[in-house]
């Protein structure tokens, strides 16, 4: 190839991959051998300070027994991989880019820098009283500190569990009750889009009475005034800016818990992914040097949040991992104006630029001149993630971003993954506008029909993966049977994903989106449970039933079908309140329908299939109606669907 490699990874047989055969030959090997595949990546990229000998113990068909294992007998602190061996080789190389609010707002971290505030940033936990194993919740936006936080968590083998900043007091006293932590990290308020968040002011009312959490650490962002607990509140400069910036890291075992993420279901409340150390470490590290093209001077960008697994894998983990420049970003596209992305490329040099698709369709309505007046010319690699991205959206971030000269990557994973699992590598994989092409090494997937039958060839089907990867997640906080039941009991031997997808007559995958009740709005993963849950909490709202309907920009807008309890009127303003408050500022209804009732089958179950036909304007061909208890009901909502959002 014309370009250079960094020497440790040009020794490395199992990446870069740069051409199709090679892909071809890595996930065929992987396949015939998993372990020997993934124990050469993990020696080749992870600090280990024990390396492992074994890879796999466990199987998707004994997951009931309990959690998998990767390199079970190895010991590490991720921290040292992603911090410490980089001070020998490139200790003033920059590590986190932040660009703030306002575009005048940066802050370099070199590496060295990166490493002290951890270490500083370990030592105040430490002594706040946060031992190894336990929780922390962290609820920020994005400031770097929210990286150090998870790091320093990470360092000290504590478990940090971060929630995204937009989610309400409700949601936030939720997991930190689930995940019964001791401590919470949190910013005064949030910045974004010249707005303010009250980040402390939400802590306190989510706090409340959570005799368990012992101490608040308040990074101070805006210096607005915030409600104070003596004796539980800590200001993060009081407490880190003091602290010694030398810390042994706490080795642990492989499968110690890094993290745990709380993610929407089809059913209940969201659950905690919990990913622990070596296996997640391995595969974030390795896709996101072998997707991206990593090269050792790339400037990489994702503008993700890490409220969500996008941020935690690929701000954080995987690009530090690496040894990469990684921007954290605080403010939203179009703030100053529709340029911005393209504003910080110039102004940064970056190379590789990593979003979503709903992002794309926001910035494509505005036109091509706030693209065109920023020079692109150091971009190499586009990323999305998120959704499925159509087609309209994919040229358009080929055509106008990248000038015809980028490689495109549409990267297919989710929390449960814990990394990228189908996805072109660039630049090996031809790409085709909509389809996330072939899976990764040590990713198998399977399209089965709904009966768990394997279909083979070109077909349409329900998305399974067959082999156990080391990303993946182990368990649910707290609730294995949870975690076997949600995504091994659909089909023995196999995890499911929730997802539809086909395959094309070139094995291309092409993502179609959820096949359970997950909504996917804007990138935003919610449960119909949650938002039905908040609606009826409403002392108005008798019964609701919440469906999806294709959205220009957000990819998916929120359908609610609500039944007034006999007598009483919907006020649609106090049903908007209720999921806000519930849930957070992202959980909007877009349509609103009022009905006399919800079609049922005869043993109860609400017809979603109908709701869902209904909402999408395809009224009129439901189908089969038959088990209907009351079919009268149908045409009453029929008769009256909304067809404009609020
Ligand atoms: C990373 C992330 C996961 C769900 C997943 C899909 C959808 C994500 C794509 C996609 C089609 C893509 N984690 N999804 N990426 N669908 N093509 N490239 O988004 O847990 O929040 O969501 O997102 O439905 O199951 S997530």
């Amino acid at each position: 190839m014309a370009y250079e490699v960094p020497a440790r990874v040009r020794e490395n047989a199992a990446t870069p991959i740069h051409d199709l055969d090679r892909y071809r030959e890595h996930w065929s090997r992987a396949e015939r051998d998993p372990d020997a595949f993934w124990l050469a990546v993990t020696k080749e990229r992870i600090a280990w300070r024990k390396e492992p000998t074994q890879g796999l113990e466990g199987s998707f068909h004994t997951i009931a027994d309990g959690p998998l294992s990767w390199f079970g007998d190895g010991e590490l602190n991720v921290t040292e991989s992603c911090l410490d061996r980089h001070l020998e080789t490139q200790p003033d190389k920059v590590a986190i880019l932040w660009e703030g609010d306002e575009p005048s707002d940066v802050r370099k971290i070199t590496y060295r820098e990166l490493h002290a505030e951890v270490c500083k940033a370990a030592n105040a936990l430490k002594e706040l009283g946060l031992e190894k194993g336990e929780r922390a919740i962290i609820y920020m936006g994005m400031v770097p500190e929210a990286a150090v936080a998870m790091l320093a968590c990470a360092r000290i083998g504590a478990i940090h569990s971060v929630v995204f900043g937009g989610f309400s007091a409700e949601a936030l006293r939720d997991r930190v009750r689930d995940c019964e932590a001791e401590v919470v990290i949190t910013q005064d308020w949030g910045l974004r889009g010249s707005k303010t968040i009250p980040l402390k002011n939400v802590v306190d009312e989510a706090c409340q009475g959570e005799a368990k959490v012992k101490k608040v650490l308040v990074v101070k962002r805006t210096g607005d005034e915030v409600g104070w607990t003596e004796g539980r509140d800590v200001w993060w400069h009081d407490a880190v800016d003091s602290a010694s910036p030398e810390h042994a890291a706490e080795i642990v075992p492989a499968e110690h818990p890094l993290f745990v993420l709380y993610t929407s279901g089809s059913t209940g409340r969201p659950k905690g992914v919990v990913h622990t150390s070596g296996g997640y470490i391995t595969y974030t590290s390795y896709t996101h040097a072998t997707v991206f093209d990593l090269r050792p001077d790339d400037v990489y960008a994702c503008v993700a949040d890490v409220g969500w697994i996008t941020g935690h894998s690929y701000i954080v983990y995987g690009p530090l991992a690496n040894g990469a420049t990684t921007l954290m970003f605080e403010s939203i596209p179009t703030y100053p104006d529709a340029g911005r992305y393209w504003d910080m490329v110039a102004r940064h040099g970056i190379s590789i630029f990593y979003t979503a698709p709903t992002a794309i369709r926001v910035l494509a309505a505005q036109g091509e001149e706030p693209v065109k007046k920023h020079d692109r010319s150091t971009l190499r690699v586009l990323g999305t993630v998120g959704e499925p991205i159509n087609p309209e959206a994919w040229e358009w971030y080929y055509d106008v971003v990248g000038e015809k000269g980028c490689n495109i990557v549409d990267t297919w994973w989710q929390t449960e993954t814990g990394g990228i699992a189908i996805s072109p590598i660039a630049p090996a994989t031809p790409t085709k506008p909509g389809s996330a092409t072939y899976p990764m090494p040590g990713i198998i997937p399977s399209l089965r029909t709904p009966e768990g039958q394997v279909l083979r060839g070109p077909s349409q089907g329900l998305l399974c993966i067959d082999h156990p990867w080391p990303g993946q997640a182990r368990t649910v906080w707290g609730d294995h049977p949870r975690f076997v039941a949600t995504y091994f009991n659909h089909v023995p031997g196999a995890y499911f994903t929730g997802d539809g997808c086909r395959r094309d007559e070139d094995g291309y995958y092409w993502v179609t989106g959820r096949v359970d009740d997950v909504l996917n709005v804007s990138g935003h993963r919610m449960g119909t449970a949650e938002f039905e849950s908040a609606i009826v909490s409403v002392d108005a709202c008798a019964e609701a039933a919440i469906v999806a309907y294709p959205h220009p920009v957000k990819g998916q807008g929120v359908y609610a079908y609500v039944v007034a309890r006999e007598g009483k009127a919907i006020d649609k303003a106090e049903l908007q309140a209720a999921c806000r408050k519930e849930i957070g500022a992202h959980a909007r209804i877009d349509r609103m329908q009022i009905v006399p009732g919800l079609p049922k089958t005869r043993s109860g179950k609400v017809m979603r299939r109908i709701l869902r036909k209904i909402a999408e304007g395809r009224g009129d061909e439901l189908g089969d109606t038959s088990t209907l208890a009351d079919p009268g009901v149908v045409e009453a909502i029929r008769e009256g669907a909304v067809t404009s959002d609020d």
